[in-house]
């Protein structure tokens, strides 16, 4: 476990899978070698033991302008199971434009919330996409552990995996980490995006746990690095030119820089969950929300 991790922490796995512009067109050999290798995300404490997490077969995926002509790009938080709510919203978004929408979730579709397999299987069913949440990776990382050691003691808290059919794990599996619409300026991500570093080379779990940077001295590769404590919100250091849309950070809730937008405003908490509806220059429109039926969690 220590050896991995510490490939890990120096983004040596990482480097070696993520596709660049050039490789991406060598499209199914890319894919073969990412599958065959695997991203250990983080040493949080879910993830205990030494199941790595496969990649899916494309981590940085673009959502062409073809496909997104006469659509409205609609954008939702973190939905963390909260089914009811998620339908809810999704039908007033679809009540309040004669377009077809299309919807980009930003991740951590399921876990905490009341509701996880009633989720995957709507959002499977819809035309919508999503990128890849922590806890998307927390729960693959649960399913998998379970599959592979029968004596494996699934947390408590994680029982309901056991209800999830192999499609809904392969779904999970193939999130890709970011979802790039070049026809709305925007970029889709979960937690946020390391500034002044190409997409490509971002490591992939700061895009699935970051929410802090500093600066760091420029012969340690800086001037930004992610922070665990201290710091401060990425979004202030973010300066396009792509409107980036992500969630991760209920605490914070609603953020909305120049360039960027936070989306998680805590359902599972509670609060709300809010969906943007994103014009062509990646600016918000309008919003939507729709208030938690109950609080599914404790702060
Ligand atoms: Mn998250």
């Amino acid at each position: 476990m220590n050896v991995l991790l510490k490939l890990g922490s120096l983004n040596y796995l990482t480097k070696l899978v993520v596709p660049t512009v050039a490789t991406r067109r060598m499209g199914g050999l890319i894919s073969v070698i990412a599958t065959s290798l695997f991203h250990q995300t983080d040493a949080k404490p879910y993830l205990t033991s030494c199941v790595p997490i496969p990649l899916p077969s494309t981590s940085h995926t673009t959502l062409e302008p073809s496909a997104m002509e006469d659509k409205e790009l609609f954008i939702v938080g973190d939905v963390h199971g909260c089914y009811d709510e998620m339908v809810e919203l999704l039908e007033d978004a679809k009540k309040s434009t004669t377009k077809k929408l299309t919807v980009v979730f930003v991740g951590d579709l399921v876990n905490k919330g009341p509701k996880n397999k009633e989720v995957l299987d709507y959002v499977m069913s819809s035309e919508a996409y999503s990128v890849r949440g922590n806890h998307d990776e927390a729960v693959i990382y649960q399913c998998l552990s379970h599959k592979n050691d029968t004596d494996y003691e699934i947390p408590a808290r994680y029982e309901w995996i056991k209800d999830l059919s192999e499609e809904n794990i392969n779904y999970l599996q193939e999130l890709p980490y970011t979802i790039t619409i070049p026809s709305h300026n925007v970029i889709v991500v979960h937690a946020g995006l390391l500034p002044g570093t190409p997409l490509e080379k971002q490591k992939l779990k700061d895009l699935v746990l970051m929410r802090n940077v500093i600066n760091r001295d420029h012969f340690e590769g800086g001037p930004y690095a992610t922070s665990s404590s201290g710091g401060r919100p990425w979004v202030m250091h973010w300066a396009g030119k792509e409107q980036i849309y992500f969630g991760h950070d209920a605490i914070r809730g609603l953020q909305r820089s120049e360039y960027a937008t936070g989306l998680d405003t805590g359902c599972v908490y509670g609060f709300y969950l809010t969906g943007a509806f994103v014009n062509q220059k990646g600016e918000v429109e309008r919003m939507l929300k729709v208030k938690a039926k109950m609080a599914y969690k404790q702060v």
